[in-house]
């Protein structure tokens, strides 16, 4: 596709990416090889030394994982990206190739649990030391910041609580004050929430959940913004080793072909499920950023194009009460991840966040009585009907 920057996000969610072949196949070939031959010694010496462009090693780059690449960055407005194993193989490489013994990280306080623990419990051992803070109180972020503040990590909407950061006022601060400003964008995708256009300085996503859309692939997508930033990050992602494999790459790009579109019917499907949820006489407390009563609700309509798949709620009767919905639920899987086809619900107290310490999650509103759902593209009404014949088995 040329002249990409034209497109919408339709078009190229289908396009974006695709790499030149010698048969002109459509579709991207799995390039299923460890290793590329050179063509003498002075070829492999030339790509070993960057002065030429081509494959050596599938670690180093790969032709199907660097087409997905270019389709993530094409769609985030980025310059280049860097596909990884996985969403904490992403998150680990931005932190391994930037921060130092005795720099800081601010972080918001409701991320995915792992993410928290990663700082708190591995980076700590280097000298790393973080802030959870409640980013959507940019007071807060302001005041947390220390001389030796080298990050600002968001995750907005955060997993699972869906508060809303503001990516602009968090990006200026870490402008003022020299930080990097790295943003998870996991939950809107690239097609509901561009960090870029707000100033972020790095993007990271696990690609398990939208961008894949299809809970069959394990992947992480790092987005850059320039060729320093790239090198750097290529150059740790090498030494890391968490790459992400060809014939998952080709997985992930062919979910990509109808991110689009799935992402349409997210939002649809959520908005009208946030509706009935919050009218429901068994619901406590529903948070989706496209309902009216979420605290940030105008500032995700200024900052988001759609307001997502992501639902969380309390139900009457707290964790029991979301016991008793959970284990009733017959079209919606009971399980953790996100972001896929089929809808899913699960418990972030025990399952998804019960790796970060107690009071670290309750000071981040992941209360035990917290039940999260991620909206699929099934008919909204046969999931509304789960729900209610679930949410009716409560008594209380
Ligand atoms: N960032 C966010 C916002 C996530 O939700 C997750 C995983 C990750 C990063 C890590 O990505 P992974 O390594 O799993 O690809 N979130 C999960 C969740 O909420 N349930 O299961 C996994």
């Amino acid at each position: 596709m040329s002249h990409h920057k034209k497109y919408s996000d339709a078009t190229k969610s289908v396009h974006a990416g695709m790499i030149e072949n010698e048969h002109l196949a459509v579709v991207t070939p799995i390039y299923q090889t460890s290793t590329f031959k050179f063509r003498n010694a002075d070829h492999g010496a030339a790509l070993f030394a960057g002065n030429e462009e081509g494959f050596i090693y599938t670690r180093m780059g790969n032709p199907t994982v660097k087409g997905l690449e270019n389709a993530v960055a094409e769609l985030e407005g980025g310059h280049k990206g860097l596909a990884c194993a996985s969403g904490m193989a992403a998150i680990h490489t931005v932190f391994g190739a930037y921060l130092s013994q005795g720099d800081h990280v601010v972080c918001s306080e409701a991320v995915y649990g792992p993410t928290n623990t990663l700082l708190s419990e591995v980076f700590s051992r280097f000298g790393v030391k973080a802030s959870f803070v409640d980013t959507t109180d940019l007071k807060a972020v302001e005041n947390a910041v220390r001389p030796e503040t080298k990050m600002i990590y968001v995750e907005t909407p955060g997993n699972p609580t869906l508060c809303v950061t503001d990516l602009a006022g968090a990006a200026k601060i870490a402008r003022d004050n020299r930080a990097l400003f790295v943003v998870d964008n996991t939950f809107a995708s690239p097609i509901l929430q561009k960090p870029f256009l707000f100033g972020a300085d790095i993007i990271v996503h696990s690609m398990t959940k939208f961008l894949n859309g299809h809970a069959d692939v394990v992947g992480g997508m790092i987005v850059v913004k320039n060729e320093e930033q790239f090198k750097r990050l290529r150059r740790t992602l090498n030494l890391f080793g968490g790459v992400l494999d060809p014939m998952n790459a080709f997985l992930v790009h062919r979910g990509i072909k109808s991110l689009s579109m799935r992402m349409e019917k997210h939002c649809q499907n959520a908005q009208k499920i946030a509706e009935f949820l919050e009218k429901h006489p068994k619901v406590e407390h529903v948070a989706y950023p496209g309902l009216p009563s979420h605290p940030q609700h105008e500032l995700a309509k200024k900052q988001m194009s759609g307001f997502g798949g992501m639902i969380s709620f309390e139900v009457k009767g707290g964790l029991e009460g979301g016991k008793v919905l959970m284990d009733n639920v017959q079209l919606c899987n009971l399980a953790v991840s996100l972001g896929g086809v089929e809808t899913l619900i699960q418990h972030p107290a025990s399952m998804t966040h019960a790796i970060m310490p107690k009071e670290i999650r309750l000071k981040a509103h992941i209360t035990d009585g917290l039940v999260r759902l991620s909206v699929g593209v099934e008919n909204a009404d046969e999931l509304i009907e789960d729900l209610d014949q679930a949410l009716n088995k409560i008594s209380v």
